[in-house]
């Protein structure tokens, strides 16, 4: 009896309705229904070893960052070229690696790209930012590698909190993200120290002309913005024109800030998380010498790579800030009306781990998977 039950289930699997519970998304062109829009998810790109960062070229074709250290260019049917030669050698352990790149604005007549990697200094660790060029007079390669900056001083301990996301203002200046490191906190609070800041620099690396603490004693002439955990997420918002940025609290107190000039976002001081021990950290929440979150988060999100939408494939998401979530694993979507958020949906949420977000110029949004086996997801509308 009980075999021949088990034998009937098992013929009528295949036709079983789906699991109530959230379903791991296949990405085989699969159909989801949010309040705000119908998707059909669909793998652009496979084979990627915990792809990092993205940038669309002016082509269409894709760049992207593989975290052990290698640079492909996907093109515009999915193929994946292989690792381009030229990239410059990283510290692929714990976090560190070869993380965000960015074109420049001026790319279809320099053809500058910008890299953020972690690297092995003589006294440890650091973040660096790097300018190369993108060479494609016979097989695609980076040449004319140069090293612009080292988030200084370097650690010996840990391999973790890089930050590592690299923007571009409406000023034509390059914004750097820096993690804390992990290991002194404080790091993020000292002026001394480029460790847990975002940086405003020249397109060569040198602190931008008019950056809040030039000429000031004992201050590092290239920080905007100080008191920062680990922030992976950096975007400017295409209608305002503001820096927008995303951090990872420790238990809780992930954030969503926008940044002003010379400001003190609180970390280790104020935060809304505590300690993954449950401990407290610092004096409380916030401090009136200490900026506020535009958002937090408890419990976290983990917010890595963040980006504005501003394509005409999903009329309801224009102007929305889309945020890649590890922890839970899923998307973020926070509306928002100028520099102020109005509202939050999650999509795919409880499903993959994403690393960043970024639109693409035909209005799609792609997703990079935080996975060995890694690839890129992208968002089609479908019929509601
Ligand atoms: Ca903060």
């Amino acid at each position: 009896m009980a075999g021949g039950l088990g034998l009937a289930l098992l013929a009528a699997a295949p036709f079983a309705a789906p699991p109530a519970q959230a379903q791991r998304v296949a990405g085989s062109g699969e159909v989801v229904r949010n309040a705000s829009a119908a998707f059909r998810v669909t793998t652009f790109a496979g084979g990627l070893d915990h792809p990092w960062g993205a940038a669309f070229l002016p082509d269409g074709r894709l760049l992207v960052t593989e975290r052990p250290g290698r640079l492909r260019l996907v093109e515009r049917d999915g193929t994946v070229s292989p690792p381009l030669g030229g990239v410059p050698a990283v510290s692929a352990a714990g976090q560190g690696g070869l993380l965000d790149i960015q074109i420049a604005p001026d790319f279809a007549t320099t053809r500058e790209v910008y890299l953020c990697q972690a690297v092995q200094l003589q006294q440890g660790h650091a973040t660096r930012l790097i300018r190369a060029r993108l060479a494609e007079d016979a097989t695609p390669r980076l040449d004319a590698v140069q090293p612009l900056l080292d988030a200084t001083p370097a650690q010996s301990s840990g391999r973790n909190h890089y930050g590592c996301r690299i923007a571009f203002g409406t000023d034509g200046k390059l914004y750097l993200s820096t993690g804390d490191r992990y290991s002194d906190k404080m790091r993020a609070q000292r002026l001394d120290d480029l460790a847990g800041k975002v940086l405003r620099l020249e397109r060569d690396g040198r602190p931008a002309e008019g950056n809040p603490f030039l000429g000031r004693e004992g201050a590092r002439p290239e920080i905007f913005t100080y008191g920062h955990r680990n922030p992976q997420g950096l975007a400017r918002n295409p209608w305002t024109g503001s820096l927008w940025e995303a951090e990872f609290g420790a238990r809780g107190g992930d954030e969503v800030n926008l940044l002003r000039p010379g400001l003190n976002y609180g970390w280790p001081i104020v935060t809304y998380g505590v300690d993954y021990d449950g401990s407290k950290i610092g004096e409380g929440t916030s401090r009136p010498d200490m900026e506020e979150p535009l958002r937090h988060w408890e419990p976290a999100v983990s917010p890595s790579g963040i980006n504005f939408y501003d394509g005409d494939a999903f009329p309801a998401w224009k102007g929305s800030l889309f945020l890649a979530t590890l922890n839970t694993p899923g998307l973020l979507r926070l509306s928002t009306e100028g520099d102020r958020i109005t509202g939050e949906e999650r999509l795919l949420w409880g499903e993959l781990r994403f690393r960043h977000v970024l639109p693409g110029p035909d209005g799609l949004l792609y997703l990079l998977t935080d996975e060995t086996r890694g690839r890129i997801l992208r968002l089609e509308p479908a019929a509601p």
